[in-house]
């Protein structure tokens, strides 16, 4: 049985997806009015998945009550991860399954230290989701999950299951070097969207040589940190993905958009912090965070 903790558009997504393909799974809400108006609405998701709309009945409960459980994803936002898990962990399994779904780094290490009775395992997920309304989801992009295991080991067996439910999944071996990569595109692309209040595709055209001075900071970043990718790669990896996702807006963008707090915190909070702590000195990197904290508290939101 899989348990999803987090309702967000992610949360819903996999969810409505492992439902649809018959897979055993609950979803876990934060409090008896979420739980209570999941059964007004008829434990339904709406998914939207191209042109194809359906509803798909999704099993709901609270932390606090239910079986003891294996498999656990979770898919709250970065800052919400240990709160979540600690919420949940009563009812963990030893050798218990936990994968987590977030963006950034910090959040996932966080969950290891804390957890060494369960395997935690983590992702770096592609999809483009949405929320368009209580319970509905749009499934926007079609991306891939990497899972790994930072300690190693092999694939679990439910990543079939994953597969069959059309949540594509690659088992990959070095999965912290995939979320510093992501990290970095992020680090590229996110801040400067809110910044300039645009969406991916036009963010060289607004930021110019402040991108071009950027990135070579972020490739000395992942290569202190044991990534082997060279400069020309991870600019052309950088550029692929501001194409490839150009009319998309950035995740920071919709939580600023929405009102949310932004994961800045786990992105470029967590890449500056790295710097420092390998003395390593990145000024433009330095200057983006401050300006994008900056921004975040002219807009009401928090700079964490
Ligand atoms: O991962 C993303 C995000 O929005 O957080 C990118 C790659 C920027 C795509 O929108």
């Amino acid at each position: 049985m899989f348990h999803v903790l987090g309702a967000g558009s992610l949360g819903l997504l996999w969810a409505a997806r492992l439902a649809r393909a018959g897979k055993p799974c609950r979803l876990i809400l934060r409090d008896q009015a979420a739980l209570d108006a999941w059964h007004d609405r008829h434990q339904l998701v709406g998914l939207t998945d191209g042109i194809q709309h359906s509803h798909i009945e999704v099993s709901a409960e609270l932390a606090s009550a239910g079986d003891a459980i294996d498999i656990l994803i979770i898919a709250t936002k970065a800052y919400s991860a240990q709160t979540a898990l600690a919420s949940i962990a009563p009812r963990l399994k030893a050798g218990a399954q936990i994968l987590m779904l977030q963006n950034g780094l910090g959040s996932q290490q966080a969950a290891s230290l804390s957890y060494p009775a369960q395997r935690v395992l983590y992702a770096s997920v592609t999809d483009g989701a949405w929320i368009s309304g209580p319970g509905q989801v749009v499934w926007a992009g079609k991306g891939i999950n990497r899972i790994g295991d930072p300690a190693g080991g092999d694939a679990p067996s439910w990543l079939n299951d994953l597969n069959a439910a059309e949540i594509a999944c690659q088992w990959t071996a070095d999965i912290e070097q995939v979320l510093w990569q992501k990290l970095a595109i992020n680090c590229a692309i996110n801040p400067f969207t809110v910044l300039y209040d645009c969406p991916n595709g036009e963010v060289p055209r607004h930021v110019g040589a402040r991108l071009d001075q950027l990135i070579p900071e972020l490739h000395q970043l992942l290569t202190h940190y044991g990534s082997s990718l060279a400069l020309e790669e991870l600019n052309t990896v950088i550029q692929q993905v501001i194409s490839n996702t150009a009319a998309n807006s950035s995740s920071m963008r919709q939580d600023v958009h929405a009102g949310r707090r932004t994961e800045i915190d786990f992105i470029l909070g967590y890449a500056v912090r790295q710097a420092q702590a390998a003395n390593l000195k990145l000024p433009i990197l330095g200057q983006l965070y401050t300006d994008l904290g900056d921004r975040l508290i002219s807009l009401g939101l928090p700079a964490d």
